[in-house]
Order: C-alpha cells, then structure tokens, then sequence
C-alpha cells in the first residue's frame, strides 16, 4: 500500500467551553453528528468525549458517551477512539470505565503526568455563558494531570482485557521514556501508536524544533519506521504541526478539540470543516488521506465485522 495519511478528528474535548465557540458540540446528538460528518470529510478516526448537554461540562457519563458511540457505529466505518483523558477534576476511574463498557478499538492513553493549564485562555472572554467556564478554566492554573504509573498499569490492563489498542499521547519527550519503559516491563504491547499532543501549557510546545525532537527520540527508542505516530498542534499551530508531520511520514488530527479557528479570526462552523482543510492541504502535497479500514490496517487492528 502506498503511503496514506490518517486523519483523527477530535470533536470536542474538554478544553474549550462554550462561550468560545458556538459550533462546538455539547449535546451527544451533536458530538456524534459531528463525528459522522467528520469522517464523511476524510476523517478514519474520530476522538471521543462526552459533555453534559445542559451546560457542556466535560462528563464522564456513561450514558452520554452510549449516546454518542451507538449513532457513530451505525451511520460509520470510523475507528472510535474514546478519551480516557476526560476532563480536569475526574479520577482515573471515571476516566477508564469508557473501555470496558463499550470496547472501543481505540482509547487514548496519557503517558505520563504534566501540569495542564488553560487559566491564560480566560483572560480573553468576559461575558460567558455558563457559570462554571471561568471556574474551570481559572482552577486549571493549579491542575496537575495525573497520569502515575501506577494508574498507567490499571489502564493497560483494562484495555488489554477489552481488546483495545492504546493512543499514547505524548505531552513531552519525558513521556516517550516512559513508553519504551512501559513497553521494557511487558506492561504496554508495541509497536506503538504515538500522538504527540503539542502546546498544552504545562508540557512540549508547537515548535518545528520540538516536533523533530520527538520523532528523533521515538526513532531511537522504538527504531525508524517501526512505530506509527501521528501529532498536532493546540489553537493556532493545528494545521502546521499538522502539515509537518504529514510531510515528516507521520499522521495529523484536527478538531474542536484543539482548535477552534478555520483561519485567523475565522471561527470552523464544524469537525468536518477542518477536517476538509486538512484534506485540502494533504491533496497538495500529493499525499493521500487514509479510509478507516486503511486506517485499520497501518495501526494493526482487526477488520471491523
Ligand atoms: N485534550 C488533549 C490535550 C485525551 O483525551 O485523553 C489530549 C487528549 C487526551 O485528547
Ligand atoms: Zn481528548
């Protein structure tokens, strides 16, 4: 097969909140219609989390996340990958109890622990829509996530026992250390499938440097070529991180999630809409997007049945 680039769209997240963007998807008819329409636009996998539709907190729901998952499986052949990153304040255990209920074939898998701050993006709104935006935002400045090793080894046994593959995100070099460990004690399988999160405050940030020094340090660890990564940048480094590391061998993933901007000053109505953007650029750069089941087949999963 020739090369193709795999594009994950991550539709929501837990980072923006909805003064920021009235496109950004709260209720999980929405999450999921936003999915569907992503990988309609080239998208093989969509990233998954699921936000009270009253408000548009970030829950761990179970119920919400059935409503989001169940219309994606039947109007899709995208790969789910459902967060167990969640969002600040949840435990690990709400984080991963995504896995077993609904076996997705894949599931990020954060890599470590990294101060994870979005305080400075509060100074840029002051009339916003719901009380619990500032809060959350402002509290963040004391947020550690957590990502021990001991809630990294309960998390790969529970994917192991779900058949699920782990994302591994990578917030810093630090992280891809502690992969080749995890990999070294039997506790993680590889090859690995490595994201690389780039420009949370707190960790790596959106620089070319940076970008060449993860891949540099995963070539060294897992050895050039025999692992799959993919990588994007926060807020306005999306589309070039994106770019670089498509034209660097790697895969790329654009979303609501991390950007809220189809350009400068110009709000995406949707997923898809940057989803189409990423396409577009690809296209110029002569280099194919992957299908799902393309997809399937470079990550190792099994064909969908
Ligand atoms: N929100 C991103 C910074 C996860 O969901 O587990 C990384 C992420 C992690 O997507
Ligand atoms: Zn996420």
């Amino acid at each position: 097969m020739s090369r193709k680039v795999i594009i994950t769209a991550a539709i929501t997240g837990a980072i923006h909140t909805p003064t920021m963007s009235p496109y950004l998807p709260l209720t999980p008819e929405d999450i999921a219609q936003q999915a569907i329409d992503a990988a309609r636009a080239g998208a093989a996998s969509v990233h998954i989390h699921a936000r009270n539709p009253e408000d548009g907190r970030p829950s761990p729901d179970l119920d919400l996340f059935r409503r989001i998952v169940e219309p994606i499986r039947a109007a899709s052949n995208a790969i789910i990958c459902l967060t167990t990153g969640g969002g600040t304040g949840m435990t690990i255990e709400e984080r991963g109890a995504v896995v077993p209920e609904f076996r997705p074939e894949l599931a990020s898998f954060n890599m470590g622990s990294v101060n994870f701050s979005l305080h400075p993006v509060a100074r840029k709104y002051d009339d916003w829509k719901f009380e619990w935006e500032p809060m959350y935002l402002e509290g963040s400045r004391a947020n550690i996530f957590p990502n021990t090793f001991a809630d990294m080894e309960r998390l790969s046994a529970v994917m192991r026992a779900a058949g699920t593959k782990p994302e591994l995100e990578i917030y810093d070099v630090g992280h891809l250390y502690n992969a080749a460990f995890m990999i070294s004690e039997g506790l993680l399988d590889g090859p690995p499938y490595l994201q690389f999160v780039m420009g949370i405050l707190g960790a790596i940030q959106p620089t070319l440097h940076d970008l060449v020094h993860l891949k540099e340090t995963a070539d060294r660890l897992f050895g050039h070529g025999r692992y799959q990564w993919s990588a994007f940048g926060a807020g306005r480094s999306e589309f070039p991180i994106c770019t670089a590391a498509a034209l660097m061998g790697g895969h790329c993933r654009v979303g609501l999630e991390d950007n809220l901007y189809l350009a400068k000053g110009e709000l995406a109505t949707s997923n898809a809409a940057l989803v189409a953007k990423m396409v577009r650029i690809l296209g110029e750069f002569n280099l194919e997007t992957a299908t799902p089941d393309e997809a399937r087949q470079i990550l190792g999963l099994k064909p969908r049945t």
